[in-house]
């Protein structure tokens, strides 16, 4: 029998589903201006204005095997590099514009040594293409609200104009997804008002994607912007729903789950200051400790983190992203496992924190400070052991002389240091 689209699906995503942490990447001509990935269009730029970025684009200290070691560092398992961002400037070499990394003083296909030196370092792949383009001359420009650079009327009246544009992004979809190897994930970003589904011509592009690469993962943006519910939340998704929902600077209440209750894979993207794209000014950071919760929530809610670092116009990861993720690499690298592989452990969230599980193996994340056992509720005779998973030391099931009063709940003397994470295996 034919396996369901959401039996596909699952199969489909199960490297994603283990893996639950990776590193986004925002990259391109706006780290010249240093104001974030939309400044083009904030600042309401005409082309002239943007194109010196283009002749000046020349990162020198550009060393993608850095960033690959970074990112596993941190404990990630897959990167996604923007290969195409709103501006429509291309970091990979494509034989459809001019508009393109190896144009620039760059002289080099960026998207070949990301996809080459993560993979080295055994990291999964994926790229970031932008559905909008603010350079090409046939995306919408007449009245679009995203694309206030030039108010086109000529626009309105050549109805074949979209569709060159759609011939030009479905050209190099094609071009990636044929010139640089395997993808793990092609990261659509995003659809809005009428712009969703077949107008993008969604279905064909789909259709290319089952013939070229059909373990590719997709997100969920050919439909939605990443903050509205899409066909991926029905159980008969369309053929453009996406493998993963893609909540953005958000953390969803309660993980997602379709209409009928089936689990959908997601993953939260979120940058580590308050920009995407290179913007030195915002010293906005998280620290690492809420990255590491917010992680830590994900995976409690069976979903994933992208991370996003944005590099500076020179190629390097700013010093105050690298000094995050070697801090958030340091407790993965004492409690990956109770993150890879890992999911909600369908328990009601505890006061003290979260809990996540892999099979029989519960986690449990103590954010607050203990003041002596710790109650683990309705747990009472499925505790069997528990070790502070950092060092492997045995912590003692504690029964406080007041334990009558709570005849289900287990109680566990975790007295530990904060953010303390204990292994308890075991547990039914
Ligand atoms: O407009 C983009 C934005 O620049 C950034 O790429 C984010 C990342 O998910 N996506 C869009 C906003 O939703």
């Amino acid at each position: 029998m034919q396996p369901s689209i959401l039996e596909e699906r699952h199969a489909r995503t199960a490297w994603f589903r283990e893996a639950r942490f990776g590193m986004f990447i925002h990259w391109g001509l706006y780290a010249i201006p240093a104001r974030g990935e939309w400044v083009r269009s904030f600042e309401r730029m005409p082309v002239e204005a943007y194109q010196p970025y283009f002749d000046q684009f020349d990162p020198t200290g550009y060393e993608p095997a850095a960033w690959a070691k970074a990112a596993k560092q941190a404990g990630m398992k897959y990167a996604v590099l923007t290969a195409k961002h709103h501006d429509g400037f291309c970091l990979f070499d494509s034989a459809l514009t001019d508009y393109k990394a190896t144009n620039t003083p760059a002289g080099r296909d960026l998207v070949r040594e990301f996809v080459e030196a993560f993979r080295a370092e055994g990291l999964k792949v994926g790229l970031y293409y932008s559905l909008l383009d603010w350079h090409h001359p046939d995306y919408p420009a007449y009245g679009d609200k995203h694309h206030p650079m030039r108010d086109d009327p000529a626009y309105a009246r050549d109805p074949q104009q979209f569709d060159r544009y759609l011939d030009y992004m479905h050209g190099q979809i094609r071009e990636l997804l044929t010139g640089y190897g395997k993808l793990d994930i092609m990261w659509f970003d995003f659809s809005y008002d009428e712009l969703s589904g077949e107008k993008w011509r969604a279905t064909e592009l789909m259709n290319m994607i089952g013939e070229l690469q059909p373990e590719m993962l997709i997100d969920n943006r050919l439909e939605v912007n990443g903050e509205r519910q899409s066909s991926i939340y029905t159980d008969e998704p369309l053929a453009y729903a996406g493998d993963f929902a893609s909540p953005e600077q958000i953390v969803p209440p309660a993980g997602i789950t379709s209409n009928g209750g089936q689990p959908i894979p997601w993953e939260a993207c979120i940058t580590l200051n308050n920009n995407w794209g290179y913007a030195p000014a915002d010293k906005a950071y998280k620290s690492a400790t809420t990255v590491i919760r917010k992680l830590v929530e994900c995976v409690s809610k069976n979903g994933n983190m992208l991370l996003n670092v944005g590099p500076d116009a020179k190629g390097r990861i700013p010093d105050e992203s690298l000094a995050i993720l070697r801090e958030v690499g340091e407790w993965v690298a004492r409690n990956g496992d109770s993150i890879h592989g890992c999911g909600g452990a369908d328990l009601e969230k505890p006061e003290w924190g979260r809990y996540t599980r892999r099979g029989n193996k519960l986690y449990a994340h103590l954010f607050e400070p203990s003041i002596g056992a710790v109650l683990l509720q309705g747990l009472e005779g499925r505790i069997k052991q528990a070790r502070l998973l950092a060092d492997g030391s045995e912590l003692h099931l504690a029964r406080p002389w007041n334990a009558e009063l709570f005849p289900n709940d287990a109680f566990v003397n975790f007295a530990q240091p904060i953010h303390a994470t204990y292994e308890l295996p075991d547990a039914r």
